[in-house]
């Protein structure tokens, strides 16, 4: 189990770097085929079958699927511990399979893995909740199974750029912090300082309060029309950020995921539109 496991994650490490759509830490996706998209996932477990069942990417070989937000916030299990990692060893067995269909794009809480730092979600310390869980299935070698996860997290892509004028990304800077925001991320190495505040990563990853204002420079600095975005909550399942910016959220029974053509222009109006609720899956 634990060599298979540590195997699993390797893999999916590689797949990330390999994604041929992939140049540097953004994936460009063609004005071609269509596109399947989440909102944070966080562990729940029915809601990415649902989406796996929607995809149905063996039967759609023109189609993309990305994923963000995959770990923190399963119920509990019997030690009270977070198992959220058995979404991520799935999430990444699919992106093993479809290793240029599927992109899986940072989100905050993969850097909080990835620093071994604190992520509060309704008042509980996720990270080391999930790290409990890992020590638990894994006990001494779970350390094993810790470091090839933070690895695999590492490997993944910051955001997804589209011809059609779409970005995808977990969040985006703050209207405090978009002076601060250097765009050079997308092109370079990463290394772990762009992770921790104020960090160019910690501030795509975690920002949250965007002003029209921001989202339009934004669009400017990133040379896209139109965000979608996850990270902030969305009781609905999704919501207007701004008239550019649409959140969308995968993680409860509200839960939404949208379907895009990607030969077409994207607007907001236009994502909203495409909207499918989860619970009407199977
Ligand atoms: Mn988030």
């Amino acid at each position: 189990m634990l060599q298979g496991t540590v195997k699993l994650l390797k893999q999916a490490k590689e797949s990330c770097l390999e994604d041929k759509f992939r140049k540097n830490n953004l994936v460009h996706l063609p004005a071609e085929g269509e596109l399947v998209v989440t909102g944070d996932l966080h562990g729940h477990h029915r809601n990415f079958e649902r989406v796996k069942n929607f995809a149905d990417l063996e039967n759609n070989p023109e189609r993309h699927l990305v994923l963000q937000e995959i770990i923190h916030g399963s119920p509990q299990d019997s030690n009270c511990n977070c198992p959220s990692f058995r979404v991520l060893l799935e999430a990444a067995r699919y992106k093993v399979k479809f290793p240029h269909r599927v992109h899986i794009i940072m989100g905050n809480h993969d850097t909080a893995c990835i620093t071994n730092s604190d992520v509060l979600k309704n008042g509980q310390e996720m990270n080391q909740l999930m790290r409990d869980a890992l020590k638990s299935r894994y006990e001494d070698s779970s350390k094993m199974v810790i470091d090839a996860t933070s690895d695999m997290l590492f490997s993944q892509p910051l955001a997804v750029k589209c011809a059609n004028g779409l970005w995808l990304s977990h969040s985006l800077p703050s209207n405090r912090f978009v002076n601060k925001f250097k765009t050079d991320i997308f092109e370079r190495q990463l290394v772990k300082e762009d992770f921790v505040k104020p960090g160019s990563v910690y501030l795509l990853t975690w920002g949250r309060k965007q002003t029209q204002q921001t989202l339009d420079k934004l669009a400017e600095m990133l040379g896209v029309k139109v965000f979608l975005l996850g990270h902030q909550p969305s009781p609905e399942g999704w919501k207007y950020l701004g008239e550019n910016a649409v959140i969308i959220t995968s993680e409860h029974n509200q839960g939404c995921i949208v379907k895009l053509d990607l030969s077409e222009e994207c607007t907001a109006e236009k994502i909203t539109k495409n909207i499918i609720k989860l619970a009407s899956l199977k």
